[in-house]
This record gives C-alpha cells, structure tokens and sequence, in this order.
C-alpha cells in the first residue's frame, strides 16, 4: 500500500505552550534491591535494576515558576537561597528540560522539604521527582509517567522510582548508551493486594556524610573486587523479591531486601580505601532487629548511604518495632512509613 505524501509543506510543529507555573509533590523512596554503581555518569544509568518502596512520608513540594525577563535560574531551598553544587545540579536539570521543551526561559524553583534535617533519607529522590513533574508541566511538555521517570533520572537515579507509588522497579536499560537512556526507567510493580508493609527508619546521629554516594559508588565501581558478585546477585534478588511481593509473603521480601543491602555495603568495605557508612549503633540496631525476629516478629533491616536503619515488617508490627529500635538509638528518632503516592502535580496554569 502506498504510502500518503503530503503534497504541501507542513508547518514546522510547535512547541506546545508552556503552563507558566507549575506545583507539583513526591516522596521519598526506599531500595530493597539497590541502585549502587552507574554504567554512564552523564546519562545516570545505572549498572543493574533497582526496587524500591515509596514512602508516604516527608514529602517535597516544588513550584516552577518561569521568570522570562531574568537572566539566571534562581532555587530556593526551604527559604533560603541555593548555592554551589546544589544550585548547578537543578540549573543543569532545567537545562535538560527546556532543550526537550525546545524552550529558554530561566525558571524560579521554590522548594519546601520535610524531610527532618538529618534524618538521613536522601532528598534527590523526592526532589527531583517532583522538581521534574512541576518542571516539565511548567515548560509545557506533557509527559508520559515513563517519559516523567526517564527526565527524573537524569537529575538523580533514585528519583525515577519517586515517580510512582507503592512499589517501583527501575530498569537499568540495556544496549548502547543512547539505547540504555530509551529503556532506563522505573515502572510500578505488582504486589499482593494483602500486603500491608510498614518501613521503620531509625535515625542513628552520626553526623555528616563521610563521602557523598555519587563518589562512593563510584569509587567502588572502580576499585572493589566484590562488586561484581553484587551486581550478578542482585538480578537473582530481584527476580526472587517480585516473586515475594506477589504472594504477598512478606517475610521473604525483608530476608531478601537484608541480604540485599548488606551485600552492598560489602561491596564497599571492599573498595579501597573503605567506604564504611555504617557505625557502630547501626550494629545494635541490627542486633534489636536480628532479636525481635527470634521473637517471631519478622522484621529486616536495610541501609543506604549511611548509617539509618530501615526495618521492613508488618504494619500491624510497626508500633512494636518501633520501641524495640527506638531503645537502640538513644537519642535519635524513629519513624513510621507506610507506602505512600506517586509524584503527582497540585497545580498549574498561566
Ligand atoms: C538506592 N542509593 O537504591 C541507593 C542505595 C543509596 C544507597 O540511590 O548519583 O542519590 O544522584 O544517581 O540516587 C543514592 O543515590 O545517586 C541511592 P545519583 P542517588 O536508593
């Protein structure tokens, strides 16, 4: 069949117009198969697939506004102004945005984030998940969710799962970089509808972060002889892990997720010089994890790029879990997050 020439030049397609101002909310998310080492800095793509639970918790609120007459971005983080690396990661990102909007206006970025100052949960996540959905709605692009997940990653690789709720896996894409960048996005992923999952995060004070995660991951990419086991047996974990969440067997997703992480933070300790993030009452908060399951409570611990704990149970365990780290972290707090939503626009309009 012939295929229809049009006969006339069509008009070139124009950029659709842009919202002007955009809100938009995410929340953070928590890996139980983790994202540690990429295959391509530039384009944030990660060596292996990644799951995660988003919390409905600390969420970070974002407003775009577009500034048309300003000369430069400007990025206000909880009222007060952003600087330095900060600053130069959300320009870079509505860099990235206003070429796929075909668009130059600089932009007001408005931030609040609830995450309490120290309680140790990234704010990329959250962060650029909704810097994303408000950004992209501000320049007048309309995104699909994975499209939305593709852009997110971009600023930071945990962000592509804060795009969705509940449970999230993130592709790690597969093929040259630019057929990578295509297939790298998280997606929402099934779980049994009997599930009620609860993640306690106990705040172990530990002061700041020794090394940021960017440079951990990738110093040990580059200098552990573990990771490679790692990364081979996270793909096991992972097929294993959807298979759990499933059946909704609970128990299984927490041994899982435990190995998991701690695996990753070998692959650390191996790194030379070490990457240690854990401390010394991330260890006893382990021992009141390891001690409430030979109670009969299943209850697992995962950590990321410091030394919190987040003990994954029961919702209905929750409370009891709870008091039992909370003794462990002296003076820390302890919170309880249950599965929360998906990035998600309040406003927009002109
Ligand atoms: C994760 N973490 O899967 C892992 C586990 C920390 C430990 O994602 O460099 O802030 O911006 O892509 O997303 C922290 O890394 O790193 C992280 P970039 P990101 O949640």
């Amino acid at each position: 069949m012939a295929t229809h020439q049009p006969t006339t030049t069509m008009p070139a397609p124009q950029a659709p117009p842009a919202t002007g101002a955009a809100t938009a909310v995410a929340h953070p998310n928590i890996a139980l198969i983790k994202y540690w080492g990429k295959r391509d800095e530039e384009l944030v793509l990660p060596r292996t697939d990644s799951l995660s639970m988003t919390l409905g918790i600390f969420p970070t609120t974002t407003t775009v506004t577009l500034t048309p007459a300003a000369g430069h971005d400007t990025v206000t983080l909880n009222g007060h102004p952003a600087q330095g690396e900060a600053l130069r990661r959300v320009t870079t990102f509505l860099d990235l945005i206003r070429r796929q909007a075909g668009r130059g206006e600089h932009a007001a970025v408005d931030t609040v984030n609830t995450v309490p100052t120290g309680a140790g949960l990234a704010s990329s996540a959250s962060g650029f998940a909704a810097l994303a959905t408000a950004g992209a709605a501000a320049y007048g692009l309309d995104p699909d969710q994975r499209a939305l997940s593709r852009l997110a990653r971009r600023g930071s690789g945990s962000a592509s799962r804060s795009i969705f709720g509940g449970f999230a896996l993130w592709h790690a894409g597969t093929g040259t970089p630019a057929q990578a960048d295509l297939g790298s996005y998280a997606e929402p992923v099934p779980a049994a509808a009997g599930l009620e999952p609860a993640l306690v995060i106990a705040v172990v004070n530990a002061g700041a972060k020794a090394v940021s995660s960017r440079a951990a991951m990738r110093r040990t990419l580059d200098t552990s002889p573990l990771y490679e086991a790692w990364a081979a047996s996270s793909a096991g974990d992972l097929t294993q892990i959807r298979a759990a969440l499933l059946a909704g067997d609970l128990k299984t997703v927490g041994e899982i997720a435990e190995r998991n992480a701690l695996g990753m933070h070998a692959t650390m300790l191996a790194a030379r010089p070490a990457v240690r993030y854990l401390s010394p009452a991330t260890v006893t908060v382990l021992d009141r994890v390891l001690r409430l399951r030979q109670d009969g409570i299943s209850a697992h611990a995962t950590m990321d790029a410091g030394p919190n704990v987040k003990v994954l149970c029961h919702a209905a365990d929750a409370e009891q879990v709870a008091d039992a780290v909370r003794e462990a972290v002296g003076p820390g707090a302890v919170h309880i997050a249950r599965p929360g939503p998906g990035a998600h626009l309040l406003t927009a309009g002109t």
